[in-house]
């Protein structure tokens, strides 16, 4: 009886963890925002979530916001005659209805630019994300272990 209260309050726990981090916008999810530790040096650093849009219109991911960061862009890398390359996407990121779109390294991706502070792991950064359709939604970046970057990425 008691293993298994304690089991039932073990996923109840684990659940619990996981939703405190989605944000809901209108008909917008968004899942787990997260960045990297960064190196003391470092000026820049990636941003990535999940957005799914249960709607029935197309909305755009178009900027929005971190504490640390001066400048916040949306970008998007890809492969350019055998080299990896970024650039910004002026018009943001469409999330067409129905869909999810996964922003994450190597891909779509929020750039915060001009830190005021390494990132360390464990940290919390609070920021925004602004949609063309759906305005503006507070949220929390986590910051996640230190990584590699790929191989040739320049800003
Ligand atoms: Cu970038």
């Amino acid at each position: 009886m008691r293993r298994t209260l304690t089991a039932t309050l073990l996923a109840f726990l684990t659940v619990t963890a996981a939703q405190a981090h989605d944000y809901k916008l209108g008909s917008l999810e968004i899942k787990h925002p997260w960045t990297r530790a960064t190196p003391k040096s470092a000026t820049v650093a990636g941003g990535y979530l999940k957005i799914t849009n249960t709607g029935s219109t197309s909305d755009r991911l178009t900027g929005g916001s971190a504490e640390v960061a001066r400048k916040f862009e949306v970008h998007e890398m890809s492969m350019d005659g055998g080299v990896m390359k970024m650039r910004e996407l002026k018009n943001g990121i469409e999330i067409p209805p129905g869909a999810t779109v996964e922003l994450k390294p190597g891909s779509y991706h929020i750039m915060m630019m001009n830190l005021s502070r390494p990132l360390a792991k464990g940290d919390k950064i609070k920021g925004s994300l602004t949609f063309e359709k759906a305005g503006k939604v507070d949220l929390e970046f986590t910051v996640e272990a230190m990584g590699g970057m790929p191989a040739g990425m320049k800003h």
